[in-house]
Order: structure tokens, then C-alpha cells, then sequence
């Protein structure tokens, strides 16, 4: 494999993110098809998960793939579906070469995708591209693997470390910017989760405002053992439109509204989160973008349950001013890595940064 082959994977794989958790239950796959130098197809898989992505690429390049090579995230499924497996259809288009990034880890493939396009004498080479690929694949991996969600912890974090100031609600830390990306990390997750604390100290409404992408709020999900939630607040008054999803005893004031509740195991007074993202991943949800407070992002971290850190850090200070028992600190900070994460990528967004960890495998 040449740094060309390289190229051509992290063509796919930046391909890949365009449909990043809008594919679900199927990953979000990308499909390159090369003759001659020239791309002559490109594939994602489409919105909702189906058709795939290799189907997709086939048919823009035609008679083109003949003797192509094909780049594929990852490894092409092997089960009969709705269409004959992609592996097939690779074949029947008289693909040369393969490379993938990713073994698929449903059982239904888990390496029948290579042994079929070896067997039709294919040159098969896997692995390429891996770690960035994972990456994409994360959320499907994950639930795949555990039957939990992929857990990211989003944070906004002051100059001075901190996340907010104890009665103050929400503090603005950072700007609009980095708030319209927020939202974009929102339309790409399959649920928010909030503790009940951010819920009334914020009211925030936690739904996804660019422009466009209104349709592709996720189900927020708050932790209420206590219910202590109540109807003036704007995550239940909006619960018409996008569903709120209450863990906890079922309160009949806000299940008039239109607001569900899932029973929750309790562990030492608080809500067991490992038995919560089992509940979540079997109703199928893979993803999880938690957004507060404090306590539930110290729960989640010290019981290894955070797979991926969004940490945006503001160059404001919000401390100063306040009394010190008020600062809420952040449980983790950028520039300290010793909770085993690496870092995965780092932007610029306005005058805030945002730098993102996937834990250590
Ligand atoms: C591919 N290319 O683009 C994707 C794949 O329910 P089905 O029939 O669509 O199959 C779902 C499975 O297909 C999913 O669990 C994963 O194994 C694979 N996803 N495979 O060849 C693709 N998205
Ligand atoms: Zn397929």
C-alpha cells in the first residue's frame, strides 16, 4: 500500500463524517472507487442507512470500476438484505483491489466480507486508515461491542477552569461560534442527557437551532430521581416537538404533556448509570452527548463510562468576583490528560478552542 492508497482512505473517511449519526442503526460508511488516478465514484451511506455506500459509488462509476480500486471505511457487509451484500456487488462490478479500514464487528460480517472478496481473487488489504475511521465508526463500534452508547462529555470551560457559578444559571463561557458548533454535535448525537440540577438552574431547551437543521434535535434525556422537574420549564414545554425523555418516577403532571419516563436502578442514592446506558442501547439509541452538570460528568468519568471529551475552553475568566465556594470547577481541563484520553483533533471557533479525546482504547 502506497501514501496514494492513504490518501485515497482519508478521502473516504473525511466522506464518512458527512452523514456521521444520521444513518442509524448502520454506521455511516463511505466508498471510494479509483481507476487510473481519477476518482470515478464516491459513496455514503444514505441517510437513514440504506442503500449502502458501496452501491452508491458502483453506479456513479459504471463501467469505469472495472479493474478500480475501491476504498472502503469499512469492511463490506456480507449479509443478505434488502440488496445482495455489498461484497457481492463489488465483485459483480469487477473491482481489482480492495482496501478497508474497519472489520465490521456485526456477526453477520466480521470478516465473511474479506473471505467472499478474496475467494472471487480480489487483493484484499485491511486496516488502512483505522484509528481516523474509529473514529467516525465510534458510536457504531461502541454499541456494537458494550450495548451501550458511545458516551461524549461536552464541556464549556472557563479561562480560570471553571464550568459556572452556583446560582447564577446559565453563565455565558463561550461564544456564538462555538455555540452553533455545539449544536451541530447536538443534530449529530442520538440523545442529549442532562442531570435534573442543569435542567432547572439553566432551563435550557438543548435542541439544535442552524439553520436547516431544526428537524435533527435527538431525544433529551434528563435524570429525575427526585422529580424535582416541573412544567414551566422549557425542555417540557417543548416536549411536543422534540421528545423529552425523563429517567425517573413517572411525574403525572409532565406525563400530560407528552413527556415519557424510563424506570431507573438506583445505586448508593443515585441512578445507576451503567444499567441507564444498557436501557438506552437497547432502545437502540448509540450515541450520547452529555451536557451537565458537574456531578453527572464527575459519575460518568470516575466510572469509565466517558468514551469521547468535547472540551471547548474560552479565554474569559468568569470567576473573579464571585465567592470561591460558588465556582464550580471543571472535572477535567485540556491541558490535563491524565484521565487516559488522547487527543483526537483541537479547533478554532471564534475566540474559543475546542479540543476533542477519544479514551484510550
Ligand atoms: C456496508 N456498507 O454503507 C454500511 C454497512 O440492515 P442492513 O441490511 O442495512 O445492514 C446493516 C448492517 O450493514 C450494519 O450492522 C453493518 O454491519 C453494515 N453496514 N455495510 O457494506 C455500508 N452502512
Ligand atoms: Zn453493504
Amino acid at each position: 500500500m502506497s501514501l496514494t492508497d492513504a490518501r485515497y482512505m482519508a478521502a473516504a473517511i473525511r466522506f464518512a463524517r458527512r452523514h456521521e449519526g444520521w444513518t442509524a442503526t448502520n454506521p455511516s460508511v463511505a466508498c471510494l472507487i479509483v481507476a487510473d488516478g481519477v476518482i470515478v465514484g464516491m459513496g455514503v451511506t444514505a441517510m437513514g442507512g440504506r442503500p449502502h455506500a458501496e452501491p452508491l459509488a458502483l453506479a456513479q462509476a459504471g463501467d469505469l470500476a472495472r479493474g478500480a480500486t475501491a476504498y472502503v471505511t469499512l469492511e463490506p457487509c456480507a449479509h443478505h438484505g434488502r440488496t445482495p451484500p455489498c461484497a457481492q456487488t463489488l465483485i459483480d462490478a469487477g473491482i481489482a483491489r480492495v482496501f478497508t479500514a474497519v472489520v465490521d464487528p456485526d456477526p453477520r460480517v466480521d470478516e465473511k466480507g474479506h473471505a467472499i472478496l478474496r475467494a472471487a481473487g480480489i487483493e484484499v488489504e485491511r486496516g488502512l486508515g483505522d484509528s481516523k475511521a474509529r473514529e467516525v465508526l465510534a458510536a457504531y463500534l461502541v454499541h456494537k461491542k458494550l450495548g451501550r452508547p458511545h458516551v461524549t462529555l461536552k464541556l464549556a470551560i472557563s479561562a480560570d477552569g471553571l464550568i459556572g457559578i452556583r446560582g447564577k444559571g446559565q453563565v455565558p463561557i463561550t461564544g456564538a461560534q462555538a455555540r452553533a458548533q455545539t449544536h451541530l454535535l447536538r443534530a449529530r448525537s442520538h440523545a442529549i442527557l442532562v442531570g435534573s440540577g442543569t435542567a432547572l438552574a439553566d432551563d435550557p431547551e438543548l435542541t439544535c437551532r442552524l439553520p436547516g437543521l431544526e428537524g435533527r434535535s435527538p431525544v433529551r434525556i434528563v435524570l429525575d430521581a427526585n422529580m424535582r422537574l416541573h412544567s414551566g420549564l422549557k425542555l417540557v414545554n417543548t416536549s411536543n416537538e422534540v421528545p423529552l425523555l425523563v429517567v425517573g418516577p413517572v411525574n403525572p403532571a409532565l406525563a400530560k404533556t407528552g413527556t415519557q419516563f424510563i424506570a431507573c436502578e438506583m445505586q448508593d442514592g443515585r441512578i445507576a448509570l451503567p444499567e441507564l446506558l444498557e436501557d438506552l442501547g437497547a432502545r437502540g439509541i448509540q450515541s450520547v452527548l452529555v451536557e451537565g452538570g458537574a456531578q453527572i460528568a464527575k459519575a460518568l468519568l470516575s466510572e469509565n463510562l466517558v468514551d469521547a471529551l468535547a472540551l471547548f475552553t474560552s479565554p474569559k475568566p468568569i470567576g473573579a468576583g464571585e465567592s470561591v465556594k460558588d465556582h464550580i470547577a471543571s472535572p477535567v481541563l485540556a491541558n490535563d490528560l491524565r484521565q487516559g484520553f488522547e487527543l483526537t483533533g483541537a479547533w478554532q471557533f471564534g475566540e474559543d478552542r475546542l479540543e476533542t479525546f477519544a479514551r484510550n482504547a
